[in-house]
């Protein structure tokens, strides 16, 4: 199965404690801080990789949670990054939160988006050192990672994608000119999502091209399989649009195509077409269209029974897709990967001190809950003192 969406909750890792520790040596009696540093819990990443094609792997993996930093110890050792997470996705992958807000859009190569940062470790006691403090009995507790529900979904970046009637012949004509093999049926909704095939050009060129399902009247409210998939046009550059020239009134079935097309949007009918007239193995003339549509660049005649035309239609291809990786069309300027909706990263406003005893919060304490909700993760037990705005309480 082609999974083109999937579901994901991620948690990035908690920082490490600060150290709380201090020098013991022979003949040294009173030895300073030396408590180190906790490390940086690790982040979540989302991360495109060319090698994939599409969600599957990601669909049993409901939850994903990164390393945590490692605690800071004594002598200044400071505590090793957590172990990030990557998730891999294919390039054309979308990140959206619960809201189906876009928050990063992965369209090239090794684009990465960090979905959830790591939370910062605790710095130890050695830092608090100074000339007034000489031993400062506390450290910081590391913070909690970031955390969030993420929605992804793919929309394949290909050069061309085929669009038309079912049983146009949409996927004889990648089996023509690609090295894939959809399967061909004389029945409409043979395929039933999209594949991908590759076509061999000149001086070593190769395209892209998207076999999708067949679009009927309708789709737009349903019918059909819908047109959901036609996601997968949004990024083609260019639409190779498949009539079966046997079965008569082309201009007619053309403009249903197109009409559908119009009625998924997201600019799917400015698209430049190369239309394919198909089947011409059945016909005794050669057929055309009397279509005047300055998006048709290019109008081919062919048979993928006999492969009349087919050399054609490839030369069309390659001259008609330009030479540049494929992009996102509607955006322009689009750096590595775009992040939509940069979170506001607030800093917290207080922070979490280890003590002998127990722990200190330090700054503007959160609401109680939120405040409780702090101590226990940065693990506060029963019976530990807590030091809050001045008052020193024992936690139940
Ligand atoms: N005679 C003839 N038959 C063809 C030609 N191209 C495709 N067909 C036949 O048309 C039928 C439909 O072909 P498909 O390639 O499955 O059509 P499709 O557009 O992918 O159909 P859906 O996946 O259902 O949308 C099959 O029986 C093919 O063998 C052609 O050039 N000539
Ligand atoms: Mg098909």
């Amino acid at each position: 199965m082609f999974h083109d969406r999937a579901q994901i909750h991620v948690e990035a890792g908690r920082g490490g404690d600060g150290g709380l520790s201090f020098r013991r040596e022979k003949h040294v009696p009173k030895g300073g801080p030396d408590g180190g540093d906790g490390g940086r819990g690790g982040d979540v990443v989302v991360l495109a990789d060319p090698a994939l094609r599409d969600l599957s792997a990601l669909r049993r993996i409901r939850w994903l949670q990164a390393g945590r930093g490692g605690n800071g110890r004594g002598t200044r050792k400071h505590g090793a990054d957590g172990e990030p997470v990557e998730i891999r996705v294919p390039i054309g992958t979308q990140v959206l939160d619960v809201d189906g807000l876009l928050l990063a859009d992965l369209t090239t190569p090794s684009a990465r988006y960090v979905a959830a940062r790591g939370g910062s470790g605790g710095r130890g006691n050695a830092r608090f050192a100074t000339p007034t403090r000489q031993t400062p009995r506390f450290a910081e507790t590391g913070l909690p990672g970031e955390d969030a529900d993420l929605a992804l979904r793919l929309k394949l970046v290909v050069d061309a994608a085929l669009a038309g009637l079912p049983n146009a012949g949409k996927s004889s004509l990648l089996r023509r000119i690609s090295n894939a093999k959809p399967k061909v049926a004389d029945y409409p909704f043979t395929t039933i999502e999209p594949v991908l095939g590759t076509v061999d050009g000149p001086e070593a060129r190769q395209l892209t091209v998207a076999d999708v399902p067949g679009l009927i009247e309708g789709a737009s409210e349903g019918v059909g399989l819908g047109h959901a998939f036609l996601a997968h046009l949004e990024r083609a550059r260019l639409l190779v649009h498949v009539i079966d020239a046997a079965e008569g009134e082309l201009d007619e079935r053309f403009r249903t195509i197109d009409r559908e097309l119009a009625a998924y949007g997201a600019g799917l009918d400015e698209r430049p077409q190369l239309v394919v007239l198909n089947k011409t193995d059945l016909l005794e003339t050669t057929p055309s269209l009397d279509v005047r549509d300055e998006r048709i660049l290019r109008v081919v005649a062919a048979s993928c029974a006999t492969g009349e035309g087919i050399e054609e239609l490839t030369h069309a291809l390659f001259e008609l897709c330009p030479v540049e990786a494929p992009e996102p069309v509607r955006e322009n300027a689009l750096p590595e990967f775009l992040e939509y909706r940069p979170r506001a990263r607030r800093g917290p406003t207080f922070r979490i001190l280890r003590t002998d005893r127990g722990y200190r919060v330090v700054g503007t304490p959160p609401p109680a809950a939120e405040l409780e909700e702090a101590l226990r993760r940065a693990g506060v037990k029963r019976g530990a003192e807590v030091e809050v705005s001045g008052e020193t309480l024992e936690w139940q």
